[in-house]
């Protein structure tokens, strides 16, 4: 046998002896069959288990609605033996309100808490609440929330592909700028104040004699430090969570928008669950809302008086009637634009 034979011929027997005996090919098969029945209980249960939702909120950690938010994701998934589970993505990391309503609506995102705001250019029933001065107060805009009203607003975003499952107390909304109090409608004349997305808004600044400008959340701070805009308009949370109080100190007790904000679903998301679950659904968002109404009193007390204590500037405006004047325009263009929604606004007016 030459050199080369002799290799290869000690290479094959090497080769040979790789082979399993017959014991170790039994190890082997029953190897084999283990990790087979594992792969299927894997894939088993990952089909039978619930994928997880994601849901969007605007809010930093510490707010009232985050908080509420993170205890219906865990009410969700507790109630529902692990059946709904829910990931809440806070202070807007998966994007801005305007666009996260498109993407409840289309599904790619799962559950959000909107301020009927930014919805009201979408669904035209809940842009009756951004009527400036159209409820009393917070505890009325709940009174007609659950009434005849509010079923018509939850059925007006139904049409849109979002299920309402709660609503969120978002206050009562003042303007603060960097200039000076206010306390007429004068004191607006000429000046730039951010709004939210909807025409109202710009309709609203407008008729005071201010100059609108619409602009994400994200990006009144920088505006308000560098006098792109001299002022915005929020609650006492919002103004102080955002740091907007240290950029604009006068804080005018307007209380021009009260705006509900509601805890919801998509559509098919929500008419895919049983009967069952979409009475957890509920009950969990429900609960979710009685805490977050519950905070959100403690923290707009505590936030006004941070703010106070940080500097901000603060006036009543007692009478409010110049500013309420001032808005007949823009509800004459609303009703002329949405003459349908004539009965919703009365009825608003009428709930006592
Ligand atoms: C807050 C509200 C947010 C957002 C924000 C804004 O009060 O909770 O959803 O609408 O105001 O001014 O953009």
């Amino acid at each position: 046998m030459n050199t080369i034979l002799a290799m290869e011929v000690q290479t094959a027997n090497a080769n040979f002896n790789l082979q399993p005996k017959e014991g170790e090919m039994n190890y082997l098969k029953r190897l084999c069959c283990a990790v087979l029945v594992l792969a299927l209980i894997v894939g088993f249960s990952a089909s039978v288990q619930a994928a997880e939702w994601k849901g969007w909120n605007i809010h930093v950690e510490g707010y009232p609605n985050t908080i509420a938010l993170d205890k219906f994701a865990e009410l969700l998934n507790q109630k529902s033996d692990g059946r709904m589970k829910l990931k809440m993505y806070h202070a807007g990391t998966l994007g801005s309100q305007p666009d996260a309503i498109e993407q409840v609506r289309l599904g790619g995102l799962e559950i959000a808490n909107f301020s009927l705001g930014p919805l009201g250019p979408v669904v035209p029933e809940a842009n009756v609440v951004s009527l400036p001065f159209i409820f009393k107060d917070p505890d009325h805009a709940f009174r007609v929330l659950d009434g005849k009203a509010g079923e018509m607003i939850n059925e007006g975003m139904a049409k849109k592909g979002l299920i309402s499952l709660a609503w969120y107390d978002g206050g009562a909304r003042s303007f603060y700028n960097s200039k000076k109090p206010i306390e007429t409608p004068a004191d607006v004349v000429g000046m730039k104040v951010r709004v939210m997305n909807n025409d109202l808004y710009s309709g609203m600044i407008s008729a005071l004699g201010g100059n609108p400008s619409p602009m994400a959340f994200s990006e009144v701070y920088q505006s308000l430090k560098t006098g792109v805009v001299d002022g915005a308009e929020n609650n006492w949370p919002s103004y102080e969570s955002t740091g907007h109080y240290e950029v604009a100190k006068y804080y005018s007790l307007s209380q021009h928008l009260i705006i509900p904000e509601t805890l919801c679903i998509n559509a098919d998301v929500y008419n895919s669950l049983s009967p069952e679950d979409q009475k957890i659904l509920r009950e969990a968002a429900q609960e979710s809302a009685v805490l977050q109404r519950k905070l959100w009193k403690e923290r707009s007390k505590a936030s006004e008086e941070k703010v106070l204590a940080g500097g901000a500037v603060f006036n009543e405006i007692p009478d409010k009637s110049a500013f309420q004047a001032a808005m007949k325009p823009v509800y004459e263009k609303f009703l002329t634009e949405n003459p349908d929604l004539r009965p919703l606004v009365e009825l608003i007016q009428n709930t006592p």
